[in-house]
């Protein structure tokens, strides 16, 4: 006997902004696992046939779609798209997402808009139609990518942190308003991690490369695969009483209030 807890075998999943980075990651993790995986990016037809190339290569049933999430007319296509040609969506991962780095006296107001509608009117725009046939199937599980700053302030991110306060709060008014279909929609927010949007802040030598090693206690930063774990935990029934939690996956850095430079 076997506990089947954390089976993802055969199920679809939607990861958006999946060509590269941590949606790529999350999305492998799943396809690893026996999940049929659909990749999604908007900038180029060329990132989203590697990605797939790249994932069939590891032996993952895995497709492209290319749509803007942050067009709804766009989204309702895809969506029925996905659903005649691949199947019913039974994961939803919103993880596509921007930043833009400047302080907040210094940002136009069309930038701010930019950041939000990516990072935060994409998900319930995806959401609200994906949602549709997991009630009419009652199941489904939607995970929307939070951060920390959906928990802490930073110089420069006002932008990006009020698009992913406000994306914690949305994912539990979805929990509030979905788990009566037995659909669980849940966050996960990643500490600091090596992707190509921390790249210009990781560099040696940069003050905010130290800064992460010894703000977080796992001394390190986090690579795209340890998020793999609490998404198929999201993603499986080993997750069905869980609603409206965001799971930080971030070596520690929550736990802590940070430590003065001359202590090890
Ligand atoms: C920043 C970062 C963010 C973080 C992430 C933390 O400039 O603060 O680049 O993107 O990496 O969101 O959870």
């Amino acid at each position: 006997m076997s506990l089947d807890l954390f089976n993802v075998e055969n199920k679809i999943a939607l990861i958006t902004g999946s060509t590269h980075g941590l949606g790529l990651a999350m999305a492998k993790g799943l396809g690893l696992a026996g999940a049929t995986i659909i990749i999604n990016g908007n900038s180029s037809q060329d990132k989203i046939d590697k990605a797939v190339a790249e994932c069939k290569a590891e032996g993952i049933n895995a497709i492209g779609y290319k749509f803007n999430v942050a067009d709804e007319t766009e989204v309702i296509d895809a969506i029925s798209k996905i659903e005649t040609e691949v199947g019913a969506i039974d994961i939803l991962i919103n993880n596509a997402g921007i930043i833009k780095r400047t302080p907040l006296i210094d940002m136009e107001v069309s930038d701010f808009k930019a950041v939000v509608n990516i990072d935060l009117v994409s998900p319930f725009i995806v959401s609200k139609h994906a949602v549709k046939n997991m009630i009419s199937r009652n199941q489904g599980k939607i995970i929307n990518i939070c951060s920390m700053m959906s928990e802490l302030g930073r110089n420069n991110v006002g932008a990006y942190a009020a698009a992913k306060g406000g994306l914690k709060m949305l994912t539990q008014n979805m929990a509030t308003e979905w788990a009566k279909h037995n659909i669980q929609v849940n966050g996960i927010g990643p500490g600091y991690f090596a992707t190509s949007q921390t790249a210009p802040i990781r560099v040696d030598g940069h003050p905010f490369n130290d800064f992460i090693i010894s703000r977080t206690p796992a001394a390190r930063w986090g690579n795209p695969e340890d998020l793999q774990g609490a998404t198929i935990f999201l993603s499986s029934k080993a997750s069905d009483f869980v609603n409206g939690h965001v799971l930080y996956v971030d070596g520690g850095i929550l736990a802590t209030i940070g430590k003065p430079a001359n202590e090890g």
